[in-house]
């Protein structure tokens, strides 16, 4: 029966049609989607922070409105994904836990601090970006729930993306001082953002089973590159420099060559020792044990409820 249900689930994913959550899947696919959703889910959340850390001294109503709905946002973007994560069988209670107890990982990008408001439109531009660049293939993932959430998802990234570029030009449009905090603020993402697409393909446990299961579209490199064929012509606009001396158009490739992340760092990251991990997760932990209450409050308001109804 299982051999049967294995070649059943196969030609599914052969044919690139969605396995959903009632459909017999194999163990390690299931394992692999509840490591990645969460992972995505976590980022979502974790990477409120460093845009959060500005809400409170915007530069104008206008960019507070615009940096508040986009944090709002992402805070919506990691209940899809806990909601997608839950229907695989596991708790989103149970999750939290993982993350908060540094079990599980979030993205590396989010372990850097934002030093100025230049910040918030260098991850509007190359974050987000980037987060596009994952994520619209993912759009046609394997796993019904994740491709869904991940449409709703690309189309708020989109405008993401666009209000941090508009950011960026309209302080090129301003003073010098202005000027210097945007290519401060490119000099200190670039490399980051390129390290979110995950280590080379060499260098990648999971890519090669997760492109068979249909999980990931492309490779990790292919990505890599998609975003800085992408990024280049943006910069050239915004009149700012990318930090590296190896980038070049190659007309052969037809691509841009560009140079090596520092990987050492990623893992340094990765690992918990970055920049701002520490940080990072006590917050949330902190925001997490402030919210007990809410969630007891709720959870015998709903019991509450149901027993009301039972007798009804
Ligand atoms: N950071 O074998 P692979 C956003 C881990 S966008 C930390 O290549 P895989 C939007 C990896 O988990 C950011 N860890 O792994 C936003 C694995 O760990 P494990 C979130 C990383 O899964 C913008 C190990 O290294 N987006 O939040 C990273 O096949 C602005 C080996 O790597 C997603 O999560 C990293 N960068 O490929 C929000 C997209 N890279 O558990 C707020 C969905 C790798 O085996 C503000 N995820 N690792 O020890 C994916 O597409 C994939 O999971 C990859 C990694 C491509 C990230």
């Amino acid at each position: 029966a299982d051999q049967a249900r294995q070649a059943d689930f196969d030609a599914k994913v052969a044919a690139n049609q969605r396995i959903e959550p009632r459909d017999w899947m194999p163990e390690g696919y299931r394992k692999t989607l509840v490591r990645q959703v969460a992972q995505h889910a976590h980022s979502e959340i974790i990477g409120m922070q460093p845009e959060g850390d500005w809400i409170a001294s915007a530069p104008s109503l206008r960019r507070k409105a615009i940096l508040l709905a986009k944090v709002q946002d992402e805070a919506g973007h990691g209940l899809y994904l806990y909601a997608a994560a839950e229907t695989l069988g596991i708790d989103r209670a149970e999750l939290t836990e993982r993350l908060i107890e540094g079990r599980q990982k979030y993205s590396s990008i989010f372990n850097y601090p934002s030093l100025t408001y230049a910040d918030v439109g260098v991850i509007g531009w190359l974050v987000d970006g980037a987060a596009i660049c994952n994520q619209v293939p993912l759009c046609r993932t394997s796993f019904g729930p994740y491709a869904r959430a991940m449409v709703r998802i690309c189309k708020e990234e989109s405008f993401h993306q666009r209000q941090g570029y508009e950011l960026l030009m309209r302080m090129m449009e301003g003073t010098e001082g202005q000027r210097a905090m945007v290519q401060d603020a490119v000099d200190r993402w670039w490399w980051p953002s390129l390290m979110m697409f995950g280590p080379p393909d060499a260098d990648s446990p999971n890519t090669q089973q997760s492109l068979e299961w249909g999980i990931k579209i492309d490779t990790n490199d292919a990505l890599r590159q998609k975003f800085v064929d992408m990024t280049v012509p943006q910069a050239d606009k915004l009149g700012v420099t990318l930090p590296d001396s190896e980038l070049a158009w190659n007309e052969q490739s037809g691509q841009y060559d560009f140079g090596e992340p520092d990987w050492n760092e990623f893992k340094q990251v990765v690992t918990g020792s970055g920049p701002r991990n520490a940080e990072r997760v006590a917050r949330r932990r902190a925001a997490h044990e402030k919210g007990a209450w809410v969630r007891e409050a709720a959870t015998a308001y709903a019991k509450k409820h149901q027993n009301s109804q039972e007798v009804a």
